[in-house]
């Protein structure tokens, strides 16, 4: 069995040890143009090139949970699409977005710069029942994240497109019930894949339905939201501010007024990140069973588009 890894911006020689560690019958390689064709792919990010080489790939293992880029591409029709699952970004996830929503509600941000002035001051305390946060995207990370606000009290909302009953989660599904999940919702966190029915989903009409004073973080693409909009709500004031891990061009260009908003905190995509051993031995696992003819989770719907 051939193994061939094609990852933009990864460092292959751990991920090449690791996968022959735990795949011992397999010869794993680096992809070049012109290389001898394999079975499955691990890939992330790899050009056209990579699958007009190789159109007998049986599996395509994509190294991170969103598969937007990859299906942007015309794949082998054959092979399954399989993305990794959690992986160890779920906890990774919750934490990012509770320390967003906290940092928030708890004006840590204005507390710091205080400090930093000099300054010992008091903020009223706010309300936690004037927090509701909306969670759109109830997958394996957007679950995750929800369960870990309602464990801070906060109430939370869930949208997702199928119903979903979660603990301590109010749950609206479809694009009938979107407009009532935003307007009961006061801080918005974005973990909906990107689709053709969710890119730019985060505009002017959909962000103006939060409640007054809302606050948004998207974690998980940046074409999911119209920049000019989010900017334009915050300087009229309906918005007080951002989180942003994820922007339409990564690097976020240098002139881009994101980097200098006062109201907008930027990090570069860096809120889950991929870890490498969990990852190998998930897609281990997974190969394996493949090899088996079993039908294995976390294969992707190309139709869908997740
Ligand atoms: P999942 O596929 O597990 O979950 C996707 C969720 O979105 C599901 O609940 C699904 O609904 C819902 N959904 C999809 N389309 C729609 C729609 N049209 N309307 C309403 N709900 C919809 O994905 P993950 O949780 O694993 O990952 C989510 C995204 O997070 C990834 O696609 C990626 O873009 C991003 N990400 C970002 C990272 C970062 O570092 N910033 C790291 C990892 C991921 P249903 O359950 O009904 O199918
Ligand atoms: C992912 C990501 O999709 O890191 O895994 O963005």
């Amino acid at each position: 069995m051939k193994i061939t890894f094609c990852c933009a911006d990864t460092e292959p020689e751990p991920w090449l040890a690791g996968l022959r560690a735990a795949l011992p019958q397999a010869e794993v390689a680096v992809w070049q143009p012109g290389a001898t064709p394999a079975d499955y792919a691990v890939v992330w990010q790899p050009p056209q090139q990579f699958f007009d080489e190789q159109p007998q790939l049986k599996g395509i293992f994509n190294i991170g949970a969103g598969v937007d880029a990859l299906l942007s591409l015309r794949l082998p029709p054959q092979a399954v699409v399989v993305r990794l699952e959690d992986a160890g970004m779920a906890v990774q996830m919750a934490e990012y977005v509770c320390q967003a929503v906290i940092r928030h509600f708890r004006d840590l941000e204005a507390y710091a710069a205080d400090v930093r002035a000099g300054h010992w001051t008091y903020y009223k305390p706010r309300q936690r029942s004037d927090f509701a946060v909306g969670v759109m995207g109830l997958g394996v990370l957007g679950a995750r994240v929800a369960q870990a606000l309602a464990h801070f009290e906060f109430p939370v909302n869930g949208w997702s497109r199928t119903p979903k009953l979660l603990d301590g989660v109010r749950g609206f599904n479809g694009a009938a019930q979107l407009d009532a999940f935003l307007a009961s919702s006061r801080v918005l966190v974005n973990l909906l894949p990107l689709t053709p029915d969710t890119t730019n989903i985060l505009n002017r009409e959909r962000l103006s339905r939060l409640q007054p004073g809302g606050y948004v973080i998207n974690v998980a693409r940046g074409a999911h939201l119209v920049d000019e909009d989010l900017l334009a709500l915050l300087d009229s004031g309906h918005l007080a501010g951002a989180t942003l891990d994820v922007f339409r061009a990564e690097p976020l260009p240098p002139a881009h007024p994101f980097w200098r908003h006062l109201n907008i905190t930027i990090t570069p995509h860096t809120s889950a990140r991929t870890l490498r051993e969990t990852s190998i031995a998930q897609i281990a696992s997974k190969l394996m069973g493949l090899q088996r003819g079993e039908r294995v989770a976390g294969l992707v719907d190309v139709g869908r588009g997740y």
